[in-house]
């Protein structure tokens, strides 16, 4: 087959991620395909070199990743990969309104999610205060939000009466809440039991079983990988109780 063929034939069939292996930016990404029931590829590189071939092969648009090739189309801007795989598969709500509310659901998980996502790199003097931070803004500020959105009696998803991405997302985001702080959700007994049953649908259950796509939390390899696959300095400092500085 030629490289042109070849080409044509990856555009049409499974999406292909491209990322390196571990959860970063991506992990939402195959969190959101697989409640999506959709089957996708992974092209993770171990290399600084592979993703620098990937640069240079200009189809990432800010020289970053997480890269999604779907559609056609080289999607980049985790957001926008979101949002895209959302609107395809029916996981955005029914109207522009609760298009908003779930837009601000997972806008505010973001804000805690960068800092999760990031605090594996702190420096390990800061690694208590990371965790204490990530524990107070979950409990006091996000955590009660989701909590309030599910106390309705027969309210099962945060946003109408139909799965969205926000509880897809919230679920993810419970469990990476739970590993900073083991038994966070015990003030949350809405957030308890919308754990347990989003966690029965098929084909999150599937996901969530040891073999699938999902990756496990950064250990001191993977950070080690990710460090050189990114010529990352290790450094990073968590201010003002929750503000990230990257100091690469
Ligand atoms: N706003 C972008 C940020 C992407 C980003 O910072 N990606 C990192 C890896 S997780 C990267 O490629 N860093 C290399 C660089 O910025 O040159 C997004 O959400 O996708």
């Amino acid at each position: 087959m030629s490289g042109k063929n070849q080409e044509l034939k990856i555009m049409s069939g499974k999406p292909i991620l491209h990322y390196f292996n571990g959860r970063g930016r991506m992990e939402s990404v195959r969190w959101l395909l697989a409640a999506a029931g959709v089957e996708f590829e992974e092209r993770n590189f171990e290399t600084a070199e592979q993703r620098e071939n990937l640069i240079k092969s200009g189809k990432l648009m800010y020289q970053q990743v997480p890269m999604v090739e779907i559609d056609g189309m080289y999607l980049v801007q985790t957001r926008a990969i979101l949002r895209y795989i959302a609107s395809k598969y029916n996981l955005y709500g029914k109207d522009l309104k609760e298009q908003a509310l779930i837009d601000m659901y997972v806008e505010g998980m973001r804000d805690l999610y960068d800092i999760i996502m990031l605090q594996p790199l702190c420096l390990p003097q800061d690694r208590k205060e990371t965790l204490r931070v990530i524990a107070e803004r979950a409990n006091q500020r996000f955590l009660p939000v989701y909590e309030k959105a599910l106390k309705d009696p027969g309210k099962n998803y945060l946003v109408g009466n139909q799965l969205s991405w926000a509880d897809i997302l919230l679920l993810e985001f419970i469990l990476m809440v739970e590993e900073c702080k083991p038994g966070i959700l015990s003030a949350f007994p809405k957030l308890q039991e919308f754990k347990a049953r989003i966690s029965k649908l098929p084909r999150i259950q599937k996901f969530l079983q040891p073999g699938s796509q999902r990756k496990p939390p950064m250990d001191d390899q993977a950070v080690e990988e990710a460090t050189k696959i990114f010529n990352l300095e290790k450094g990073l400092y968590v201010k003002h109780k929750g503000v990230i500085l990257a100091d690469f």
